[in-house]
């Protein structure tokens, strides 16, 4: 791995040598918030076409979501061949994945790998927090302060800050009593955590937990999980890799990427036109059990209408729930795994052993009432009336996704306002890119955007191309501002409600919805039109001369 900057020696930067002094902020063409994917390849773009660019990153390593999500189990749900950079060519021949989905060891190696080799390491600062940003209407620019002192004036500010990144900690009655040590998995700790001869509590049941408890509960004396929805599951069928495969796929990334980014959600896999309701039951039946032994989320693109008709999804949710009776042994603990909503409308889940885990003997569930958890207590938590002890808690409980990052950063645009007050009925973006009243800030993957309905990677790539022909187009045309018009953003946000009204994702209580965290406004955050129509439109708005947006000369 290459050598780690000291947050504040920026090359070029001045810096006044006397000790009280405070060090003049650095000027930088771009600054970029986060070191994932994101901010990785933002800033080997924007170094790639002239830009002064920077990234600050708050852990003290790159990655992002694979920096933190450190739980045992933790893995991708998208293929490796497919979970990767397409920029380079060399990249993508020379680097070797070892398993059909890549664990979260393998994907921050690949990050640490891509910041060696593109020799990003000294443009990003490590260990450092963007506190507050705020737009200088005089200089145009932006003011950027860090939780180091480190600060900088950007003439662009983007944020890479993820979609699920701030970690979602219920405020648990008595949490702070509790005797024994509590974990989230979303910030899970470097070093190994041993749980054996413990007694474990786990609070949730999601993607995080699906992959957790079975290994938890490998080491653990008990594992007691704390279940207030119960997830649809279906497996990874995760298994090596084998070098001729590997090959194969890589000798046809050309026309497989191309065949993917004709797909809905960019990813590489069919979805069948067919509807679900246009074959006997038995087909239908058959069908799922293929994709089933398949495994992947690909087993809800068995059929086109699984996400827009209900008796369609009824199928598909019957068919989990005999494999979910048929896997758990004792019917009791299966009918408390099974699902009773919509199949897909929350994120589906992929794991190999999540339900075989409840037959063993040192696994409980424990399905949370309306009530929910009532309180943790010092050796515990109570809930339904009841107690149960554990000496160690596992929080599952996922993040406050797509704006957390952004709502934790004190961001001020235009005349002062904050992006707080801008978006308190729900995040406001057009093509999730820019938001009117903050002027040269851009989001990658922000809301309004394809974003987490969509395989992440490519959709990263996409919107860092998008933002750095933006800039190029800006300085070859003297342009010092730009932002989107109301009238665009409305429409975009409207469109987008209108899009997702008709799917079966809109009315259950999922993250993509908010729903998960109290308080947040209940807006359908991701752009559901789909991938090919969404960048299309983002191609035709370039290629107009960025039309929907103000472009200020200067
Ligand atoms: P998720 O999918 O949001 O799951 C969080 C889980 O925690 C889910 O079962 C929640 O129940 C539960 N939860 C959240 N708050 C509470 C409270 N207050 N009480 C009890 N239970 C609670 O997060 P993950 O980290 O598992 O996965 C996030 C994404 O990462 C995933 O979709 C993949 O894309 C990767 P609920 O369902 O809200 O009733």
């Amino acid at each position: 791995m290459g050598a780690r900057n000291t947050p504040g020696l920026v090359p070029g930067a001045s810096h006044d040598e006397g000790v009280d002094a405070m060090p003049e902020p650095t000027r930088l063409d771009a600054l970029i918030v986060g070191a994932g994917f994101a901010g990785l390849y933002m800033l080997h773009k924007l170094r790639g076409t002239g830009f002064a660019a920077r990234a600050v990153e708050a852990g003290s390593g790159v990655g992002g979501t694979w920096y933190w999500n450190r739980y045992p189990g933790a893995r991708c749900d998208v293929e490796s061949m497919f979970y990767c950079y397409q920029f380079d060519d060399a990249l993508s021949q020379d680097w070797e994945w070892t398993e059909r989905y890549p664990a979260q060891a393998e994907i921050l190696r690949y990050a640490e790998h891509v910041a060696d080799r593109f020799e990003l390491w000294p443009d990003i600062s490590l260990n450092t927090r963007v506190a507050s940003a705020a737009w200088d209407g005089d200089e145009a620019l932006w003011r950027v302060a860090t939780d180091t002192g480190e600060e900088f004036l950007a003439r662009s500010c983007i944020m890479a800050t993820g979609c699920l990144s701030a970690a979602n900690r219920p405020d648990f009655a008595g949490l702070d009593d509790f005797a024994g040590r509590v974990f989230h998995t979303g910030r899970w700790p470097h070093e190994t955590v041993d749980f054996s001869g413990r007694l474990v509590g786990v609070i949730g049941t999601g993607s995080s937990a699906v992959q957790a408890i079975p290994e938890i509960a490998r080491e653990a004396a008990r594992v007691t999980v704390f279940q207030r929805t119960a997830s649809y599951v279906v497996p990874a069928n995760n298994r090596p890799l084998d070098a001729a495969e590997q090959a194969d796929i890589k000798a046809r990334y050309p026309e497989l990427r191309a065949a993917a980014r004709k797909t809905f959600g960019g990813f590489a896999v069919a979805i069948a036109q067919q509807s679900a309701l246009a074959v006997p039951e038995d087909e239908c039946r058959e069908t799922l059990a293929r994709a089933w032994d398949h495994g992947g989320i690909g087993f809800l693109n068995s059929y086109r209408d699984f996400g827009f008709d209900e008796a369609a999804n009824r199928r598909a949710q019957d068919f989990v729930r005999q494999k979910i009776r048929e896997t758990v042994r004792d019917p009791e603990t299966a009918e408390k795994l099974t699902p009773r909503h919509v199949i897909g409308c929350k994120r589906l889940s992929l794991g190999d052993d999540y339900y075989a885990a409840f037959n063993r003997p040192n696994v409980e569930l424990v399905p949370l009432g309306e009530d929910g958890i009532g309180r943790i207590v010092p050796g515990g938590l109570t809930a339904g009336g009841e107690e149960y002890r554990f000496d160690d808690l596992v929080l599952a409980t996922g993040f406050d996704a797509m704006t957390g990052a952004l709502a934790r950063i004190d961001i001020r645009g235009r005349g002062g306002r904050a992006l707080a007050e801008a978006w308190r009925a729900g995040p406001r973006m057009y093509l999730g890119l820019m938001s009117n009243g903050f002027p040269n800030l851009f989001t990658i993957t922000g809301p309004g955007s394809p974003s987490v309905l969509s395989n992440m990677m490519p959709t990263i790539e996409h919107h860092v191309e998008w933002i750095a022909a933006c800039l190029e187009y800006l300085r070859d045309n003297r342009i010092r501002e730009i932002e989107p018009r109301l009238e665009a953003q409305d429409a975009w946000v409207e469109h987008g409600n209108e899009v997702a009204s008709k799917t079966l994702r809109y009315n259950c209580s999922s993250w993509y919805l908010g729903a998960n965290v109290p308080g947040k406004p209940r807006v359908f955050m991701p752009y559901i039109g789909g991938m090919p129509s969404y960048m299309k439109k983002c191609a035709a708005v370039a290629a107009s001369g960025y039309e929907g947006f103000e472009l200020t000369p200067g």
